[in-house]
């Protein structure tokens, strides 16, 4: 695998030179200061590229090249904000960069509830709890048709829950679940969120779903033409939430995907972590069926339980069969004659991570704890170090 770490620019608390000393080659970085829908400017990707250089690294995925809600709504300038998007692949062809990652869910980029689940080890992760979402979006959003869309007895457990939270409580989870995770480019005050939510009235996962194809069909040509590959992440989490449609959370979406829009550039992220979470994804079989369009991974592990939460778990522990995952990895690289980019998706915050800030999800040593463990999978199945 090209190993590879996200670094989310000057402002992330995690240096290049400090992510070198992960062992990782690549890195997997988007220009965050630039307007969602406004084209890249290639000088703006080239001092970057520059910059990153400097530290004896290479720039080579983008994640992400922001889909403007515009587009996904097909509502307002969405024909123009396409044209920029294609502007953009060009100028990143431009550079050399020839991976870009993308994702097509309705307002929320991923969704956790909370970001500071205490382990027994001592370290903390990400969760999802099902109830304090309904809580959220029955009790503090106030979501109207939320009460048509639960059961009675989820929404009295859900006010149950409500009803037992302090204000800091009800204050953070606001924070965690509108106030931006880091690569979502955008929060919301709660009023702001209620009309992005409306924006999506009337949208079924259908139409969401021919407005991404509509999407592909226009950018994948010019995708094709200067040699990008388009990975879509997968909606994470993969069901549907806040009423919100959801088009991206099983093989069966991306198998459609493809049979709509073909073409060579239209390629998946396969991230574990979010697939992961429905015990229908086989992930694996996934990797084995889309494996020629799979141009980059996000390894990381969730563990479910009956309830429907779950936490992110150690690299090589939940539910997501790693080794199975890493050696099919190494057949489909050989297959392919191709190095797939692969980064440790999220970490535990854990050791020093404890007392430095970072963003949710990008500590150091808990990514740094997963890229060993994968790094340490994969050599001891291929027999060496790649
Ligand atoms: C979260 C990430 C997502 C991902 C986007 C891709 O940690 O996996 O923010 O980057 O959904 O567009």
């Amino acid at each position: 695998m090209r190993e590879s770490w996200r670094w989310y620019g000057p402002a992330d608390p995690i240096p290049l030179d400090f992510i070198r000393q992960t062992g990782v080659t690549d890195i997997v970085h988007a220009l965050h200061h630039i307007p969602n829908g406004a084209v890249w400017p290639v000088e703006e990707i080239r001092a970057r590229q520059e910059l990153i250089a400097r530290s004896g690294l290479v720039w080579s995925v983008v994640e992400s090249v922001p889909v403007h809600e515009h587009i996904k709504t097909q509502s307002g300038d969405y024909l123009q904000y396409i044209e920029n998007y294609k502007q953009t692949l060009r100028n990143l062809a431009t550079c050399g960069i020839t991976c870009v990652t993308y994702n097509f869910m309705p307002v929320l980029d991923w969704t956790r509830t909370d970001l500071d689940y205490p382990l027994p080890d001592g370290s903390r992760c990400l969760r999802f709890e099902r109830m304090a979402l309904l809580a959220f979006d029955l009790f503090i959003l106030r979501r109207t048709a939320a009460f048509q869309e639960h059961s009675e007895a989820d929404i009295a457990r859900a006010r149950a829950y409500y009803e037992k939270m302090s204000p800091e409580a009800v204050e953070r989870l606001t924070r965690t679940m509108i106030a931006g995770l880091p690569g979502s480019e955008e929060s919301f005050t709660l009023e702001q969120f209620r009309q992005e939510l409306r924006r999506y009235e009337g949208i079924s996962a259908e139409q969401l779903r021919e407005h991404l194809v509509f999407f592909l069909r226009q950018i994948c040509p010019v995708a094709d033409e200067v040699g990008v590959r388009m990975v879509i992440h997968p909606d994470d989490p993969p069901f549907p939430i806040l009423g919100l449609p959801r088009i991206l959370s099983t093989a069966a979406d991306f198998r459609a995907l493809v049979a709509a829009v073909p073409n060579p550039s239209n390629g998946l992220c396969l991230c574990t972590g979010s697939f992961g979470i429905r015990p229908d994804n086989d992930l694996p079989a996934m990797l084995r069926e889309f494996g020629d369009r799979t141009d980059f991974v996000h390894l990381r592990s969730t563990r479910r339980d009956a309830d429907g939460n779950y936490f992110e778990d150690n690299h090589l522990e939940g539910d997501v069969p790693m080794y199975e995952m890493m050696k099919t990895l190494l057949e489909v690289m050989q297959q392919r004659k191709f190095r797939i980019f692969c980064r440790p998706d999220h970490g535990h915050r854990m050791c020093d991570d404890l007392g430095r800030p970072s963003n949710p999800g990008y500590s150091l040593y808990g990514r740094m704890r997963g890229i060993a463990e994968l790094r340490g999978l994969q050599a001891g199945i291929a027999g060496g170090l790649d």
